[in-house]
């Protein structure tokens, strides 16, 4: 999509730190780190947010969830980690490219702000 700046990293317009990639995702370190580990992963196709997916997604989105555990031992979070997705405004979304992040090695709290 046109401006989407998740689409251009995806699309390598952008660089970014990637640390996986395949055909249908990318997962790259955050620029605004919340922790010691703290990564995006994305579909590499433009899907707006978590409310936006359909059932065409389905098996994406499913990927997606059993990729985590992967990129989670590839960074070393043995302990234990966080996945969060910001959905739309009260979810605190800021960029409109669905993205899931991956927090760890440190311990969170809860709630969450
Ligand atoms: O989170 C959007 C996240 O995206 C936020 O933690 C900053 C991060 N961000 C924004 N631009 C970049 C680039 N160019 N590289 C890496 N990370 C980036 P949200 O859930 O939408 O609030």
């Amino acid at each position: 999509m046109g401006d989407c700046i998740f689409c251009k990293i995806a699309q390598k317009e952008i660089p970014s730190s990637a640390v996986y990639e395949d055909d249908r995702i990318l997962c790259f370190h955050d620029l605004e780190p919340q922790a010691p580990v703290h990564v995006l992963i994305i579909p590499k196709k433009h899907i707006e947010s978590l409310d936006a997916v359909t059932d065409e997604d389905r098996d994406l989105l499913g990927y997606i969830m059993t990729k985590v555990k992967d990129i989670a031992q590839e960074l070393g979070l043995e302990n234990g980690y966080r996945l969060v997705n910001n959905c739309g405004e009260d979810g605190f979304q800021t960029v409109k490219h669905l993205h899931f992040h991956l927090l760890g090695k440190r311990k969170m709290t809860w709630p969450p702000g």
